[in-house]
């Protein structure tokens, strides 16, 4: 018999610190009213598998097509890095990860010197006078002072995270390592015990204590679909439980890719196919992130039944975003940390005032941009040195060309570039890979070595970022240092070689 354990729940620090904050917080008043409410919503490790993205027939995300359906929908949008922390230190500070160098899951950006001052994206809309609240996770980490807390947010509440977990995984041990967080499966519970839940009932009671003379910017980090996947049996009725879940894979789709991605580059204790194959394991890890992804869309509908239940639906720009994507068995991995459309892909759907909605917009674009656009669409003063581009053009008109294509930056040197039509991807040691998404959409044709690109390559080598700085002091973890002197490369602490066998 499974017992339940509470893993995450309320920190009390960050209770006790944002109860302080409450108190101190003295927003500017006169403008502030006409301004409109921002709800800012993060799903972690949440790919392309969602209604309004189509990246999976059968995956049901109703509320996320509802507020789809009152604004505008990104199809082309992406991460600036296909890792947490890098990703979200990116979006909140409005730079790349080529050029801060924070790579890896860490450091804690405020422990360097040239960010430890920086604005971020919620500060910069406190300094304009709005009251802003978190929950659950929207940076990797949690600062670890009250001080800490009270530089970033004006209140905090539930830190989220997994909540109950059965006490002993439900997966077998894999070759690739036993992490705790990689397991998945259907755990009997109660859904209003898991975080994501608690998250969502703290922003409602945020939106119903509102007061309207002064703005709101309400951050709500829901961590699911991240590992470990645990739902109860109805998330799991929701699908088939047979083999018309799987994504399309090849295998031979390894064959035509640089070594470099895979033995120097992809080096991860993730499950492998192969591994999901042999232990009957792939349909049900499908099932549990699709299962989980319903979970957090009801969990995002509640948010937004209470905007409108409050009447402040017609006053809040909601913008939905992932952080990065996940491969579920495509070409021949699960996880993160590729440059490859499944990882890079994400959710961004705008809605309220200002945004034109019911539309799809087809141009790149890039979560670094929500920063600007956020700026921009509140009526808040534009930021110098911010490396986004507003998205408010399209959020007008979404057929408004963008000359901007999406970079994704994974450990220095690696770079995938994503057009309207290609993406390009340029790895440490030169080598490339270049897919056609008019004709190929799973990336399975690498045109990188046919004479008849070689203007488009060139066009989207010009994209490539003119700074590529090394990993930042305290980078740490899926950091990869390549040297091209010796063409070794160090990850986790291992020296690996081109020549070592690919992993399966
Ligand atoms: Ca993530
Ligand atoms: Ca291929």
């Amino acid at each position: 018999m499974l017992r339940s354990i509470r893993i995450l729940g309320i920190g009390w620090l960050a209770l006790v610190a944002g109860l302080l904050a409450t108190s101190l917080v003295q927003p500017c008043r006169g403008f502030a009213a006409e301004r409109p409410n921002v709800v800012f919503i993060a799903i972690d490790d949440q790919n392309d598998w969602i209604g309004p993205l189509g990246g999976h027939p059968l995956v049901k995300t109703p509320q996320l097509d509802r507020l789809a359906a009152r604004g505008t929908v990104m199809l082309n949008a992406h991460c600036q890095a296909p890792l947490c922390n890098p990703s979200r230190t990116s979006l909140l500070l409005g730079l790349r990860p080529a050029t801060t160098g924070i790579y890896g899951l860490a450091p804690w950006f405020r422990t360097l010197p040239n960010l430890a001052e920086r604005v971020t994206l919620p500060q910069a809309f406190r300094q304009a006078g709005y009251q802003t609240a978190v929950a659950g996770k929207i940076f990797h980490e949690r600062p670890r002072t009250p001080e800490g807390l009270q530089q970033e947010f004006s209140l905090w509440g539930p830190a989220g995270g997994i909540g109950v977990a059965p006490r002993q995984k439900l997966i077998p041990a894999t070759p690739m390592g036993n992490h705790p967080a990689m397991d998945w499966g259907v755990f009997p519970h109660r859904d209003d015990d898991k975080g994501d839940f608690q998250v969502a009932s703290w922003g409602c009671q945020q939106i119903r204590a509102a007061r309207s003379n002064e703005p709101f910017f309400l951050a709500l980090g829901f961590f699911l679909p991240h590992v470990p996947c645990y739902a109860t049996q109805p998330w799991f009725d929701l699908y088939p439980d047979d083999d018309t879940l799987l994504p399309e894979t090849w295998e031979d789709d390894r064959a035509d890719i640089p070594r470099f991605a895979w033995n120097l580059h992809w080096h991860l204790p993730e499950p492998r196919l192969a591994w999901l194959r042999q232990n009957g394991q792939w349909r049900n890890l499908v099932r549990s992130y699709l299962a989980c992804t319903s979970f957090v869309d009801a969990q995002i509908g509640r948010v937004l039944d209470t905007l409108e239940q409050t009447g402040q639906a017609h006053n809040t720009i909601v913008v939905v975003w992932g952080d990065h994507g996940w491969h579920l068995g495509e070409k021949g991995i699960t996880g993160k940390n590729t440059l490859w459309e499944r990882a890079t892909r994400v959710p961004l759907i705008w809605a309220g005032p200002g945004i034109t909605p019911g539309q799809r917009c087809p141009q790149p674009a890039e979560l670094v941009d929500i920063y600007p656009t956020l700026l921009e669409l509140c009526g808040l003063p534009p930021r110098d040195g911010l490396e986004g581009h507003s998205l408010v053009p399209q959020l007008r008109d979404a057929e408004t060309s963008r000359r901007h294509p999406a970079i994704t930056t994974h450990n220095q040197g690696n770079h995938s570039v994503r057009s309207l039509r290609w993406r390009y991807i340029r790895y440490a040691d030169g080598t490339e890979e270049l897919y056609d998404h008019d004709a190929d959409r799973a990336e399975r044709f690498n045109l990188a070595l046919d004479p008849r690109h070689a203007s488009t390559l060139a066009e989207h080598r010009r994209w490539l970022p003119r700074l590529d700085v090394p990993p930042a002091p305290g980078s740490a973890h899926r950091v990869l240092t390549y040297d091209p002197a010796t063409d070794l490369a160090e990850w986790e602490g291992q020296t690996v070689r081109r020549e070592d066998p690919i992993p399966e």
